[in-house]
Protein backbone atom coordinates (compact mmCIF):
# COMPACT_ATOMS: atom_id res chain seq x y z
CA UNK A 1 0.00 0.00 0.00
CA UNK A 2 1.29 3.46 -0.91
CA UNK A 3 1.91 5.91 2.03
CA UNK A 4 -1.30 8.37 0.71
CA UNK A 5 -3.98 5.54 0.78
CA UNK A 6 -6.57 5.73 2.95
CA UNK A 7 -8.63 2.85 5.07
CA UNK A 8 -12.13 2.32 5.06
CA UNK A 9 -13.28 2.77 8.26
CA UNK A 10 -16.03 -0.26 9.14
CA UNK A 11 -16.63 -0.22 12.64
CA UNK A 12 -19.55 1.86 13.60
CA UNK A 13 -19.52 3.41 17.12
CA UNK A 14 -22.53 2.46 18.61
CA UNK A 15 -22.50 4.29 21.88
CA UNK A 16 -24.55 7.48 22.07
CA UNK A 17 -22.30 10.14 23.44
CA UNK A 18 -24.22 11.52 26.58
CA UNK A 19 -23.20 14.84 28.67
CA UNK A 20 -21.61 15.14 31.89
CA UNK A 21 -24.16 15.41 34.45
CA UNK A 22 -24.06 18.32 37.84
CA UNK A 23 -25.66 17.82 41.06
CA UNK A 24 -27.12 20.69 42.60
CA UNK A 25 -27.02 20.56 46.40
CA UNK A 26 -28.70 22.07 49.01
CA UNK A 27 -26.45 23.62 51.87
CA UNK A 28 -28.02 23.58 55.20
CA UNK A 29 -27.73 27.11 57.34
CA UNK A 30 -28.79 28.32 60.58
CA UNK A 31 -30.96 31.17 59.30
CA UNK A 32 -33.34 30.17 56.25
CA UNK A 33 -36.62 29.71 57.96
CA UNK A 34 -37.78 26.13 56.81
CA UNK A 35 -40.57 27.25 54.82
CA UNK A 36 -38.96 29.09 52.67
CA UNK A 37 -36.25 26.86 51.68
CA UNK A 38 -39.24 24.18 50.70
CA UNK A 39 -41.06 27.24 48.77
CA UNK A 40 -37.50 27.81 47.20
CA UNK A 41 -37.21 24.60 46.32
CA UNK A 42 -41.20 24.44 44.94
CA UNK A 43 -40.50 27.15 42.64
CA UNK A 44 -37.27 26.26 41.26
CA UNK A 45 -37.08 22.43 41.06
CA UNK A 46 -41.23 21.69 40.36
CA UNK A 47 -41.38 19.76 43.80
CA UNK A 48 -44.29 19.08 45.83
CA UNK A 49 -44.76 20.02 49.23
CA UNK A 50 -44.16 16.80 50.26
CA UNK A 51 -40.88 16.17 48.07
CA UNK A 52 -39.64 19.54 48.88
CA UNK A 53 -39.80 19.32 52.33
CA UNK A 54 -37.93 15.67 52.43
CA UNK A 55 -35.43 17.22 50.61
CA UNK A 56 -35.34 20.26 53.20
CA UNK A 57 -35.57 18.50 56.26
CA UNK A 58 -32.46 16.05 54.56
CA UNK A 59 -30.30 19.17 54.22
CA UNK A 60 -31.15 20.31 57.88
CA UNK A 61 -29.66 17.03 58.86
CA UNK A 62 -27.18 16.02 57.06
CA UNK A 63 -25.41 19.55 56.23
CA UNK A 64 -25.98 19.16 52.41
CA UNK A 65 -27.84 17.14 49.83
CA UNK A 66 -28.73 15.93 46.47
CA UNK A 67 -31.50 18.63 45.12
CA UNK A 68 -31.42 17.10 41.40
CA UNK A 69 -29.26 16.21 38.32
CA UNK A 70 -28.90 18.35 35.50
CA UNK A 71 -26.57 19.26 32.37
CA UNK A 72 -23.97 21.98 33.67
CA UNK A 73 -25.55 24.41 31.89
CA UNK A 74 -28.85 23.79 33.36
CA UNK A 75 -27.69 23.00 36.88
CA UNK A 76 -25.76 26.69 37.15
CA UNK A 77 -28.87 28.13 36.03
CA UNK A 78 -30.29 26.67 38.22
CA UNK A 79 -28.28 26.98 41.23
CA UNK A 80 -27.71 30.26 40.18
CA UNK A 81 -31.58 31.08 40.19
CA UNK A 82 -32.54 29.52 43.76
CA UNK A 83 -29.58 30.79 45.45
CA UNK A 84 -30.72 34.61 44.16
CA UNK A 85 -34.33 34.04 45.15
CA UNK A 86 -33.45 33.60 48.96
CA UNK A 87 -30.42 36.38 48.34
CA UNK A 88 -33.60 38.47 47.26
CA UNK A 89 -35.20 37.93 50.46
CA UNK A 90 -32.21 39.16 52.29
CA UNK A 91 -31.33 34.86 53.21
CA UNK A 92 -27.83 32.89 53.51
CA UNK A 93 -29.83 29.81 51.76
CA UNK A 94 -27.22 28.47 49.36
CA UNK A 95 -27.07 26.05 46.25
CA UNK A 96 -23.79 24.90 44.75
CA UNK A 97 -23.33 22.49 41.65
CA UNK A 98 -20.84 19.45 41.68
CA UNK A 99 -19.57 16.79 39.12
CA UNK A 100 -21.46 13.39 39.52
CA UNK A 101 -19.45 10.86 39.81
N1 LIG B 1 -31.59 24.97 59.25
C1 LIG B 1 -32.65 25.89 58.89
C2 LIG B 1 -33.50 26.19 60.12
O1 LIG B 1 -33.46 25.45 61.08
C3 LIG B 1 -33.55 25.34 57.77
C4 LIG B 1 -32.77 24.99 56.56
C5 LIG B 1 -32.88 23.73 56.00
C6 LIG B 1 -31.94 25.92 55.95
C7 LIG B 1 -32.15 23.37 54.86
C8 LIG B 1 -31.19 25.59 54.82
O2 LIG B 1 -30.60 23.98 53.18
C9 LIG B 1 -31.31 24.31 54.29
N2 LIG B 1 -34.29 27.25 60.07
Amino acid sequence: MADNDTKVKTRTNLKTARPPLYKVMLVNDDFTPRDFVVRVLKAEFRMTEDQAARVMITAHTKGSCVVAVFTREIAEEKATRATDMARGEGFPLLFTIEPET
